[in-house]
């Protein structure tokens, strides 16, 4: 599956909508058992969150958007298929959420990329399912350095934090991504499916008891003047960068 929204690919609310669907078909066709998820983009696997989908809209708007990220990572995180993430270009944040999500991660051996949770640079907080994503995925002390850093890592440095489980020449992402996807469909499906059950729904369900709770915490957050001028701010910062 390539994601395509160019420039950056940011994850709008209809990416996030398409993405879902795609997904949904891919699991129902009994003849598909694993996807490998990149990038159609050059050099960004995915600039994350639209941010103007959170800044200057309407409250219903910010509950619609998030409602729908929150879906995405459902689907993705607890998905049956294997999912293996060829990270062929940068991945902050939202972009990484998605990386996250995969059973395996291969990313490009390219200094110039980077890959992190970088909320907190931005002034915002990554929400507590994706820190307990990331929790599960590195531990909980470099969890803690890198979200309160909001920390993105070069290739070489997100394999030793464990961030990443591969780090290949940028022309050997795809052929190494299908390499690993083939050794987790070796197992049989029904033991590795339970498997991933056990090891992720508890996470999940965190989130699935409360969700509407969590939906308008997050529209109370993010409508807050401050949020919006933290936001507003750094899509300025974005804009003068190219200047
Ligand atoms: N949201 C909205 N617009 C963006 C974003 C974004 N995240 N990223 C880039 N853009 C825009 C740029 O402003 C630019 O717009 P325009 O062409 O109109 O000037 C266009 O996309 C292309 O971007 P660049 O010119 O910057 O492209 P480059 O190839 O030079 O750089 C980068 C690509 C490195 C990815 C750079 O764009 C960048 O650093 N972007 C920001 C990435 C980022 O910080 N993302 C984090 C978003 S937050 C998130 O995903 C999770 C939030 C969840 C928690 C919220 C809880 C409250």
């Amino acid at each position: 599956m390539k994601l395509k929204n160019p420039p950056v690919n940011l994850l709008s609310l209809e990416l996030l909508t398409e993405f879902v669907i795609s997904l949904e078909k891919l699991e129902n066709d009994k003849d598909v058992r694993g996807v490998v998820i990149t990038s159609d983009c050059p050099g960004i696997f995915s600039a994350g969150v639209d941010l103007t989908e959170m800044c200057g809209r309407t409250p219903a708007h910010y509950a619609e958007y998030w409602k729908a990220l929150q879906e995405l990572w459902l689907h993705l995180y607890l998905s049956s298929l294997v999912l293996v993430a060829a990270i062929n270009g940068t991945s902050p944040a939202g972009g990484c959420l998605v990386a996250l999500t995969c059973d395996h991660r291969v990313m490009a051996d390219n200094p110039k990329y980077r890959i992190g949770l970088n909320e907190t640079q931005l002034g915002i907080v990554a929400p507590f399912w994706l820190k307990d994503m990331l929790v599960n995925t590195i531990g909980h002390r470099a969890t803690e350095r890198a979200l309160q850093l909001g920390l993105l890592f070069p290739p070489v440095e997100a394999l030793q934090v464990g961030m990443v489980d591969q780090v290949v020449p940028e022309d050997q992402v795809q052929a190494s991504a299908l390499s690993a996807a083939a050794r987790w469909m070796a197992i049989p499906d029904h033991a590795r499916q339970l498997t991933k059950d056990v090891m992720r729904k508890p996470t999940a369900e965190r989130l699935l008891r409360q969700r509407e709770a969590y939906i308008q915490n997050f529209v109370d957050f993010i409508s807050r003047a401050p949020m919006q001028k933290a936001l507003q701010l750094y899509l300025e910062k974005l804009k003068q960068r190219k200047a």
